[in-house]
Protein backbone atom coordinates (compact mmCIF):
# COMPACT_ATOMS: atom_id res chain seq x y z
CA UNK A 1 0.00 0.00 0.00
CA UNK A 2 1.30 3.33 -1.18
CA UNK A 3 1.28 6.34 1.57
CA UNK A 4 -0.98 8.88 1.66
CA UNK A 5 0.41 12.73 0.92
CA UNK A 6 -0.72 15.39 3.24
CA UNK A 7 -0.78 18.88 1.29
CA UNK A 8 -0.24 21.73 4.32
CA UNK A 9 1.12 24.00 5.88
CA UNK A 10 3.31 23.72 9.40
CA UNK A 11 1.54 26.61 10.48
CA UNK A 12 -1.96 25.66 9.94
CA UNK A 13 -4.30 24.24 12.67
CA UNK A 14 -6.57 22.16 10.69
CA UNK A 15 -3.49 20.55 8.35
CA UNK A 16 -1.88 19.66 11.87
CA UNK A 17 -5.53 17.71 12.65
CA UNK A 18 -4.91 15.51 9.66
CA UNK A 19 -1.35 14.71 10.61
CA UNK A 20 -1.50 14.03 14.04
CA UNK A 21 -4.87 11.40 13.25
CA UNK A 22 -2.02 10.12 10.68
CA UNK A 23 0.52 9.54 13.46
CA UNK A 24 -1.59 8.29 16.29
CA UNK A 25 -3.13 5.84 14.02
CA UNK A 26 0.73 4.96 13.16
CA UNK A 27 0.57 5.68 9.74
CA UNK A 28 3.36 7.31 8.06
CA UNK A 29 2.50 10.04 4.95
CA UNK A 30 4.19 11.94 2.96
CA UNK A 31 4.24 15.52 3.19
CA UNK A 32 3.90 18.28 0.36
CA UNK A 33 4.20 21.86 2.10
CA UNK A 34 2.09 24.30 0.19
CA UNK A 35 3.40 27.87 0.11
CA UNK A 36 0.20 29.67 1.46
CA UNK A 37 2.33 32.97 1.25
CA UNK A 38 2.96 32.91 -2.11
CA UNK A 39 -0.31 31.87 -3.27
CA UNK A 40 0.22 27.97 -3.85
CA UNK A 41 -3.23 27.15 -2.86
CA UNK A 42 -4.83 29.64 -5.49
CA UNK A 43 -2.94 28.07 -8.71
CA UNK A 44 -4.59 25.65 -10.34
CA UNK A 45 -2.13 22.77 -9.98
CA UNK A 46 -3.70 22.75 -6.16
CA UNK A 47 -7.13 23.46 -6.75
CA UNK A 48 -7.46 20.41 -8.85
CA UNK A 49 -6.54 18.44 -5.38
CA UNK A 50 -8.59 20.89 -3.40
CA UNK A 51 -11.24 22.70 -5.32
CA UNK A 52 -11.87 25.10 -1.73
CA UNK A 53 -8.08 26.10 -2.26
CA UNK A 54 -7.11 25.58 1.08
CA UNK A 55 -5.05 23.13 3.21
CA UNK A 56 -4.45 20.77 4.21
CA UNK A 57 -5.75 18.05 1.71
CA UNK A 58 -5.14 14.31 1.57
CA UNK A 59 -4.28 12.51 -1.27
CA UNK A 60 -4.78 8.77 -1.39
CA UNK A 61 -4.12 6.79 -4.38
CA UNK A 62 -6.63 8.46 -6.72
CA UNK A 63 -9.01 10.12 -3.72
CA UNK A 64 -8.42 13.63 -3.61
CA UNK A 65 -9.58 15.04 -0.20
CA UNK A 66 -9.80 17.95 1.73
CA UNK A 67 -11.71 19.48 5.10
CA UNK A 68 -10.09 18.34 7.92
CA UNK A 69 -12.93 17.18 10.38
CA UNK A 70 -13.84 14.92 6.68
CA UNK A 71 -10.39 13.84 6.13
CA UNK A 72 -10.35 12.50 10.00
CA UNK A 73 -13.41 10.77 9.16
CA UNK A 74 -12.23 9.08 6.32
CA UNK A 75 -9.33 7.92 8.03
CA UNK A 76 -11.11 6.34 10.75
CA UNK A 77 -12.99 4.82 8.63
CA UNK A 78 -10.34 3.39 6.46
CA UNK A 79 -8.21 2.27 9.61
CA UNK A 80 -11.00 1.21 11.38
CA UNK A 81 -9.51 3.34 14.31
CA UNK A 82 -10.26 6.42 16.48
CA UNK A 83 -13.97 6.48 15.11
CA UNK A 84 -15.86 4.84 18.01
CA UNK A 85 -16.77 1.40 18.90
CA UNK A 86 -20.55 1.68 18.16
CA UNK A 87 -23.10 3.53 16.12
CA UNK A 88 -24.14 5.91 19.12
CA UNK A 89 -20.46 6.30 19.84
CA UNK A 90 -19.71 7.14 16.24
CA UNK A 91 -22.49 9.62 15.65
CA UNK A 92 -21.21 11.64 19.38
CA UNK A 93 -17.44 11.78 17.80
CA UNK A 94 -19.32 13.49 14.76
CA UNK A 95 -21.31 15.77 16.57
CA UNK A 96 -17.99 16.91 18.31
CA UNK A 97 -16.47 17.16 14.93
CA UNK A 98 -19.22 19.38 14.03
CA UNK A 99 -19.21 21.31 17.18
CA UNK A 100 -15.91 21.91 17.26
CA UNK A 101 -15.55 24.23 13.63
CA UNK A 102 -18.53 25.88 14.50
CA UNK A 103 -18.10 27.21 18.08
CA UNK A 104 -14.22 26.64 18.95
CA UNK A 105 -11.60 26.34 15.86
CA UNK A 106 -12.13 29.88 14.62
CA UNK A 107 -12.64 31.23 17.97
CA UNK A 108 -8.79 30.16 18.82
CA UNK A 109 -7.27 29.94 15.30
CA UNK A 110 -8.23 33.86 14.61
CA UNK A 111 -6.99 35.18 17.60
CA UNK A 112 -4.21 33.26 17.03
CA UNK A 113 -3.66 34.64 13.38
CA UNK A 114 -4.31 38.07 15.12
CA UNK A 115 -1.59 37.87 17.80
CA UNK A 116 1.10 35.90 15.14
CA UNK A 117 0.67 38.87 12.76
CA UNK A 118 -1.37 36.99 9.86
CA UNK A 119 -4.08 38.77 10.56
CA UNK A 120 -5.01 42.88 11.25
CA UNK A 121 -7.54 42.90 13.60
CA UNK A 122 -7.91 45.71 17.20
CA UNK A 123 -7.96 44.81 20.07
CA UNK A 124 -11.46 44.33 20.96
CA UNK A 125 -11.96 42.02 17.86
CA UNK A 126 -9.37 39.86 19.57
CA UNK A 127 -11.25 39.87 22.62
CA UNK A 128 -14.59 39.36 21.37
CA UNK A 129 -12.60 35.64 19.42
CA UNK A 130 -11.37 35.08 22.84
CA UNK A 131 -14.73 35.85 25.16
CA UNK A 132 -16.37 33.43 22.37
CA UNK A 133 -13.50 30.30 22.94
CA UNK A 134 -14.40 30.95 26.39
CA UNK A 135 -17.97 29.89 25.77
CA UNK A 136 -17.00 26.74 23.83
CA UNK A 137 -14.35 25.95 26.49
CA UNK A 138 -16.82 25.96 29.37
CA UNK A 139 -18.88 23.45 27.70
CA UNK A 140 -15.48 21.35 27.09
CA UNK A 141 -14.35 21.84 30.40
CA UNK A 142 -18.04 20.49 31.64
CA UNK A 143 -17.81 17.55 29.60
CA UNK A 144 -14.45 16.26 30.24
CA UNK A 145 -15.61 16.77 33.93
CA UNK A 146 -17.53 13.40 33.03
CA UNK A 147 -14.66 11.12 31.20
CA UNK A 148 -11.24 10.99 30.47
CA UNK A 149 -11.82 11.46 26.58
CA UNK A 150 -15.11 13.24 24.54
CA UNK A 151 -16.81 9.70 23.66
CA UNK A 152 -16.25 6.60 24.88
CA UNK A 153 -13.34 4.91 26.89
CA UNK A 154 -10.68 5.87 24.77
CA UNK A 155 -9.21 8.25 22.06
CA UNK A 156 -10.99 9.07 19.24
CA UNK A 157 -10.43 11.76 16.13
CA UNK A 158 -12.69 13.94 18.03
CA UNK A 159 -10.20 14.54 20.18
CA UNK A 160 -7.73 15.20 17.65
CA UNK A 161 -9.74 17.59 16.32
CA UNK A 162 -10.70 19.65 19.46
CA UNK A 163 -6.94 19.18 20.84
CA UNK A 164 -5.94 20.55 16.87
CA UNK A 165 -7.55 23.64 18.35
CA UNK A 166 -6.67 23.83 21.76
CA UNK A 167 -3.42 23.38 21.37
CA UNK A 168 -3.15 26.88 20.16
CA UNK A 169 -4.61 28.67 22.79
CA UNK A 170 -1.72 30.27 24.39
CA UNK A 171 -0.66 31.29 20.90
CA UNK A 172 -3.95 32.84 20.68
CA UNK A 173 -2.90 34.39 23.96
CA UNK A 174 -6.27 32.39 25.42
CA UNK A 175 -5.44 31.48 28.99
CA UNK A 176 -6.59 27.48 29.93
CA UNK A 177 -6.42 27.86 33.70
CA UNK A 178 -9.51 28.20 34.36
CA UNK A 179 -10.56 24.83 32.31
CA UNK A 180 -8.73 22.67 34.67
CA UNK A 181 -10.59 19.63 32.96
CA UNK A 182 -9.26 20.41 29.41
CA UNK A 183 -5.75 20.84 30.37
CA UNK A 184 -5.95 17.25 32.31
CA UNK A 185 -7.41 15.75 29.30
CA UNK A 186 -4.62 17.78 26.61
CA UNK A 187 -1.74 15.87 29.07
CA UNK A 188 -3.57 12.61 28.37
CA UNK A 189 -3.97 13.24 24.83
CA UNK A 190 0.09 14.16 25.07
CA UNK A 191 0.82 11.00 26.54
CA UNK A 192 -0.94 8.65 23.87
CA UNK A 193 1.56 6.55 21.95
CA UNK A 194 1.99 8.27 18.40
CA UNK A 195 1.42 11.86 19.83
CA UNK A 196 3.37 14.53 18.27
CA UNK A 197 3.43 18.57 18.88
CA UNK A 198 2.76 20.23 15.72
CA UNK A 199 6.35 21.44 14.90
CA UNK A 200 7.03 17.66 15.13
CA UNK A 201 4.54 16.27 12.63
CA UNK A 202 4.64 18.43 10.40
CA UNK A 203 7.76 19.05 8.06
CA UNK A 204 8.11 23.01 6.76
CA UNK A 205 9.44 21.11 3.63
CA UNK A 206 8.18 18.61 1.32
CA UNK A 207 9.17 14.91 2.70
CA UNK A 208 9.01 11.91 1.27
N1 LIG B 1 -12.57 23.96 7.35
C1 LIG B 1 -11.25 23.83 6.75
C2 LIG B 1 -10.44 25.06 7.08
C3 LIG B 1 -9.12 25.07 6.38
C4 LIG B 1 -8.42 26.40 6.52
O1 LIG B 1 -8.95 27.38 7.07
N2 LIG B 1 -7.18 26.43 6.06
C5 LIG B 1 -6.43 27.67 6.03
C6 LIG B 1 -5.04 27.48 6.61
S1 LIG B 1 -5.11 27.10 8.32
C7 LIG B 1 -6.23 28.10 4.59
O2 LIG B 1 -6.00 27.28 3.72
N3 LIG B 1 -6.32 29.41 4.38
C8 LIG B 1 -6.15 29.98 3.09
C9 LIG B 1 -7.46 30.37 2.47
O3 LIG B 1 -8.52 30.02 3.01
O4 LIG B 1 -7.40 31.01 1.43
C10 LIG B 1 -10.58 22.56 7.27
O5 LIG B 1 -10.85 22.18 8.41
O6 LIG B 1 -9.81 21.93 6.55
Amino acid sequence: MSKMTLYGIWLSGPTYKAGLALSLMGQPFAYKHVDLRAGAHKQPEYLAINRFGQVPALVDGELKLCQSGSILLYLADKFGKMGGKTAEETARVREWLFWEFDRLASNIYRPRAIKRGFMKADDNVHQMYVNQAGDALKVLDGALAKSDFLVGSEATIADVAVYGDVAYAEEAAIDLSPYPNVKAWMGRIEKLPGFKKYEDVLPKQDAA
